[in-house]
């Protein structure tokens, strides 16, 4: 099933929140920020303010002399903060998975939770009015399958506006706006990008890899896969990894099943040895796989038991494959893995009779020789080098 992800940005945050503590300015220019006889800069301007060609890291006096009438008000950073914290907490009662991003935007991962409202607009529209009637405050929200095109929709469809880009509609859906829109190119690309000859999304996302790959190095790879609207980034809080992945794509595009299991071991054992340097057993576990075509699915299975076995883990993955390709036979240029649901050491529920070998043992051992000499240094079974990139 598609995933379903809203961004959410409040409009004008700072100075929304100076008209709501003083109603006499509402529906006027209002500006927060430094003084402008003192060289300061502007944080946020509200809408009324906009049309003057008003926006965020603008010298103020030059701000003051695009609008004079404009109302210059100081930043109350604790108020903003205590706003902050309020809309993060509505946003908590909509989905437990949730990204905050500085002050005022968020992601959402929402794929769970649509039912009870019966679309994801009608979830948004929820979410906006309990914004709307707590916090006195707009908000826009973007909603996609993926993080990279929702915040694109809800910078397109400022102020307190909802925008989704429905699941297939992506690629035709960024195609035509400047590549500047695309988070991750700041002045810098989009002046590369422009003597490149490039200024749309869609002429960015035609590229050959390698030619963006030669400009920008891995920066350059992230930005293509954004292009096209693909981005399989997680909605998960900041230095809080719910979940380990490993990902190859292939030289070629494959159809042969030993090879891909093989690399799936492979993945398996890398992203279970990260697991077990962590100290953690998973609970889930998921495949990706990519077609030629960039069709992206994944497959994901509780384990009865969270495991830390690298054995354990590729066993279920390898069913997860099987099953995916008797149903679809068509050339796979990606596979991935993740391991999610992740439990500390001392929540993992003893898997083994005492007395017989544990798995565990071996892969302690191959996980010893790989930190000394290496991941190459050894491999257990199906381990066959891979021609991956
Ligand atoms: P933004 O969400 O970028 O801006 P905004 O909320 O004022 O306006 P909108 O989202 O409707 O376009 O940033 C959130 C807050 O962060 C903003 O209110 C003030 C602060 N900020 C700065 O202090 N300096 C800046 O350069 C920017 C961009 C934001
Ligand atoms: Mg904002």
């Amino acid at each position: 099933m598609a995933r379903c992800i809203f961004h959410i940005d409040l409009d004008a945050f700072f100075a929304s929140v100076e008209q709501v503590l003083n109603p006499k300015l509402k529906g006027k220019p209002v500006i927060v920020g430094g003084d402008p006889e003192r060289r300061g800069v502007v944080a946020s301007a509200s809408y009324e303010a906009r049309p003057f060609g008003i926006h965020a890291g603008m010298p103020s006096s030059k701000a003051r002399r695009l609008c004079p009438q404009a109302i210059f008000i100081r930043a109350h950073f604790s108020l903003y903060k205590d706003t902050s914290a309020k809309f993060m907490k509505i946003l908590g009662d909509f989905s437990p998975h949730i990204e905050p991003l500085g002050f005022d935007e968020a992601y959402l991962d929402v794929t769970g939770c649509i039912e009870p409202y019966g679309s994801p607009q009608k979830l948004a529209l929820a979410i906006k009015e309990r914004i709307h009637k707590e916090l006195k405050i707009t908000a826009s929200v973007g909603i996609a399958t993926c993080k990279v095109v929702a915040k694109i929709a809800s910078d397109l469809c400022k102020p307190d506006g909802l925008l989704e880009i429905a699941p297939g509609k992506e690629q035709a859906s960024l195609n035509p706006l400047p590549v500047a829109k695309l988070p991750g190119v700041g002045k810098k690309t989009e002046q590369a990008l422009k003597d490149m000859g490039i200024t749309t999304i869609g002429e960015l996302a035609n590229l050959p890899l390698d030619t963006i790959k030669r400009h920008f190095g891995a920066t350059g790879t992230v930005l293509h896969s954004y292009a096209q609207g693909i981005d399989d980034r997680e909605v998960e809080a900041p230095g809080e990894a719910k979940s380990i992945s490993q990902e190859l794509t292939f030289t070629r595009d494959t159809l042969d099943h030993d090879f891909l299991e093989a690399n799936l071991h492979n993945l398996c054992q890398e992203v279970c040895q990260e697991l077990r340097s962590q100290k953690k057993s998973a609970k889930c576990v998921a495949i990706k796989l990519r077609y030629a075509d960039f069709k992206t699915i994944t497959r994901q299975v509780t384990l009865q038991e969270a495991s830390d076995v690298t054995q354990a883990v590729f066993t279920t993955a390898q069913q997860l494959l099987r099953k995916t390709l008797v149903k679809q036979e068509k050339p796979i240029r990606l596979i991935g893995i993740r391991i999610s649901s992740l439990v500390g050491e001392e929540k993992q529920l003893p898997m083994f009779d005492s007395g017989t070998e544990k798995p565990g043992h071996l892969d302690k051992a191959i996980d010893k020789i790989r930190s000394k000499y290496g991941p190459t240094a050894i491999k257990t079974g199906n381990g066959i080098s891979s021609e991956g990139s």
